[in-house]
């Protein structure tokens, strides 16, 4: 675990408790009754397979709670930056928010691990670890932050990308400044690279690509699409360094609200809304993929990713350290 995060954890223990406190005294007021109106906050446009599944989530518990829950998507960090939606969700002003792992890291410490460089083989190893009992108990340590996780969403694998020349080798990432998500691993990752990270929230990212402040940044294909960096920053290479899940959570408060039975639906829906977000994601990928080729990106495949994974090594082992629990249920997840 790294220094900040150490630093942080006492004002996410204040927090939590804080939260602790508003639920005892405003909470059980059980959904049988009135309309629960609740807001879900989503950082990309109504197209990306995350929204496109959040709305469908909120569809579904809409009509199969005969309209007692009532969510509203906003996307397009309408409601604010994923880091600033986190915070509002510990003082109860936003219901329910998909956000990426890496972000979590800040206010769950152990959701760091996540973040830990080629941690899973494929996609097939990712996903038998998020659906088996150590994907659950990742879920359940979000109440520390006073949240409850529902379900994961797929999100691929995270590679570099940059403006000027294309990085072939962690050599070419010298000097370079990479942007990197606001309380991630990945830092670490970029500056073990050799490359040297900057923090910065997602909507910053494509005006400074623009302007040259950084000279790339890092995500899986329909993010690069999606944001158009492609346009400003036209080479990936796949580094596919991180799998980061995505998470569908709700706030403590709010849960407090649903009757059991209700809690029963919630759950129900959201993993269902799951198998949803993978399909429509498989698809995206695919789309993206070709809307690159399409626009003339370079997108580089490794002779050797070792040379990358071996950059990392000490940095793993580092991380390791911390969280033997997590990556023994990782390495059980390896066999089919
Ligand atoms: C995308 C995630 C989004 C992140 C974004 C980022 O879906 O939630 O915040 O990366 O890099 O892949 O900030």
């Amino acid at each position: 675990m790294r220094n900040a995060a150490l630093r942080r954890m006492g004002i996410t223990a204040a927090v939590t408790a804080l939260v602790a406190g508003l639920t005892a005294c405003g909470g059980g007021a059980g959904s049988e009754g009135g309309t629960l109106n609740w807001r879900l906050a989503e950082t990309h446009p109504s197209d990306y397979p995350t929204t496109q599944a959040d709305q469908w989530f909120a569809d579904q518990l809409r009509k199969r709670s005969d309209g007692r829950i009532n969510i509203e998507v906003y996307p397009d960090a309408q409601l604010g930056e994923e880091r600033d939606v986190l915070e509002q969700m510990q003082l109860g002003s936003i219901e329910l928010n998909r956000t990426n792992a890496n972000l979590v890291g800040e206010f769950v410490p152990s959701w760091e691990a996540f973040g830990i460089p080629y941690l899973f083989d494929d996609s097939e190893h990712f996903w038998r670890f998020l659906r088996g009992e150590g994907g659950q108990a990742k879920l359940d340590e979000l109440s520390e932050a006073g949240v409850v996780g529902l379900t994961y969403y797929d999100s691929g694998a995270r590679s570099v990308y940059t403006t000027g020349e294309p990085v072939e080798s962690p050599a070419d990432l010298a000097g370079r400044n990479i942007r990197v998500q606001p309380g991630s691993v990945t830092a670490d990752v970029i500056d073990a690279f050799g490359g040297s990270a900057t923090t910065m929230s997602f909507s910053e990212v494509y005006s400074s690509l623009e302007t040259g402040v950084i000279d790339g940044a890092e995500n899986n294909f329909p993010s690069y699409v999606s944001t158009r960096h492609y346009e400003v920053a036209g080479n990936y290479t796949l580094t596919e360094h991180q799998r980061v899940p995505e998470v569908l959570m709700i706030s403590q408060t709010a849960w407090d609200q649903l009757s059991e039975q209700d809690k029963e639906l919630v759950r129900t829906v959201a993993r269902e809304s799951t198998e949803k977000q993978r399909e429509l994601w498989a698809e995206e990928v695919e789309q993206s993929r070709q809307v690159l080729e399409d626009n003339g990106v370079t997108i580089t495949e490794l002779d050797d990713r070792g040379e990358f994974e071996r950059a990392v090594s000490a940095l793993r082992e580092a991380e390791a350290g911390a969280y033997a629990d997590f990556l023994e249920a990782v390495e059980a997840a390896r066999q089919p």
